[in-house]
């Protein structure tokens, strides 16, 4: 197995988490790049349901080394209540299993006031984040003034740290209203988890060099999806990483030949949680029927998720610029009963056809979808283990899926149990 990167390619939510999880038992080394503890990976294996936000779903194997990339906003506080709830279900999280990059920029509780405060603020403008802190941790990483894992280890580093961070913050705060830091209870928070954390830090780069000199295999594991990167999403309601498979190098310290395969992962119809353009959003009773029948709620914050129809344009985009090489096609099943299906093949604004939604906010909200219809299927496909159990139109559903998107669907996943997964090519 080549070493593969899998990224969502819509929203996120795609079902990344069983896929990461199907992949990681033949990996050695599973890697998360990007993004904090706004993911959220749902897990089933047998009758247990792990529920991962920060840590590598590849955690919940044993012998597999999960890594924290310099990529990731770090929240220490989030990550040791994690490792806590998953030992308490029988996950045993140690410095064997588990290295967190040195360079790791750190989530304060200060830049989760940032984002809730903004986010009030911003009234109906809202980007509708998760409120963990993570636009503002990038902002002070890009803006050179974060806390980051190793400046842990010295109490001046740590200083000459927080100096700069609260010249910053301080004034934003009260610009929000907010009071200032309490500067000593923070360090005191700080210097108290220190010793906690700096055990599992590492020269992650070297160790990813390292096992790609062994000829271990390693999972890279993208968090959030495609159309929410800071670039190429639908800015600026967007995350704040790269969430495109580019960053995954990068995000762990690797050149970009370490890659081998890109895996999208797509699911068979749209969803998005928080604010922004979606062309082929439903308000409908059919919108109603893919949110109950797909159980689309947020697995972070609970919240109930935008859905709508299969959108081949914006796939076929996120597939490019991510340099996909195949898909894992997920939550089919949700499908099953419809009579017809609609997949949006392209938009038009103001009489004008675009193969792709075009950059500009107003040329976005003024996109109408071009639809082809599709016959639905009767029979349930919840389940099926091989092609054959699938009815002809799901079959022909699929097919067309690949051809809109320019990307051969490698695996099909019909239920979230990890055993539901057609190997497709
Ligand atoms: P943020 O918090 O700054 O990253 O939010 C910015 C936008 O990115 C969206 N976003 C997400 N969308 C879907 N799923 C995400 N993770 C959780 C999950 C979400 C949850 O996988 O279930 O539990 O609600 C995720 N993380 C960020 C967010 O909605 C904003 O649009
Ligand atoms: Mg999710």
């Amino acid at each position: 197995m080549a070493n593969v990167v899998v990224v969502g390619a819509q929203w996120g939510d795609e079902g990344k988490g069983k896929i990461v999880d199907w992949l990681s038992e033949r990996a050695d080394v599973i890697a998360r790049f990007q993004g904090g503890h706004n993911a959220g990976h749902t897990l089933v294996i047998g009758n247990q349901v792990f529920k991962l936000s920060l840590l590598p779903s590849g955690i919940v194997r044993k012998n597999k080394l999960a890594v924290i990339g310099n990529g990731v906003v770090l929240d220490p506080w989030a990550l040791f209540s994690e490792i806590e709830k998953l030992s308490g279900q029988g996950v045993a999280i140690s410095t064997e299993n588990l290295v967190i990059a040195e360079n790791t920029p750190l989530i304060l509780p200060l830049h989760q006031d940032l984002d809730r405060l903004r986010e009030e603020a911003a009234g109906k403008a809202k980007i509708g984040t998760t409120g963990r802190g993570i636009g503002p941790a990038y902002e002070d990483k890009v803006g050179r003034r974060s806390i980051r894992v190793a400046d842990l280890g010295d109490e001046q580093t740590l200083d000459d740290r927080l100096d700069r961070l609260l010249a910053h913050h301080d004034p934003l705060r009260q610009g929000l209203g907010a009071e200032p830091i309490d500067r000593a209870a923070l360090r005191a928070q700080l210097v108290e988890i220190a010793p906690k954390l700096l055990q599992y830090a590492q020269p992650v780069w070297k160790i990813m060099a390292d096992a790609r000199k062994s000829g271990k295999r390693i999972l890279f594991e993208g968090a959030q999806g495609s159309l929410l990167d800071i670039d190429f999403g639908t800015y600026p309601y967007v995350t704040s990483s790269t969430t495109m498979s580019g960053a995954a190098a990068s995000g762990t310290g690797m050149g970009p030949g370490a890659i081998g395969y890109v895996l999208g992962i797509v699911k068979a119809y749209t969803t998005r949680v928080g604010s922004g353009p979606f062309p082929t959003e439903l308000d409908d009773a059919d919108g109603q029927r893919l949110g109950e029948r797909g159980r689309e709620f947020g697995t972070v914050t609970g919240r109930k998720r935008r859905c709508g129809w299969f959108d081949a344009a914006l796939v076929r985009q996120t597939c490019a610029i991510s340099g996909v090489h195949g898909i894992a096609l997920t939550k089919l099943d949700v499908l099953d009963g419809f009579e017809t299906l609609k997949i949006c093949t392209g938009y038009t604004v103001d009489g004008q056809h675009y193969d792709y939604l075009p950059t500009a906010a107003a040329l976005q909200a003024r996109a109408v979808p071009v639809y082809e219809e599709i016959e639905g299927w009767t029979e349930s496909t919840e389940g099926a283990r091989s092609w054959a159990d699938l009815p002809a139109a799901a079959v022909k559903y699929v097919r067309r899926i690949e051809e809109l998107i320019q990307c051969p669907v490698a695996l099909l996943s019909t239920s979230p149990e990890r055993d539901d997964t057609i190997l497709v090519h």
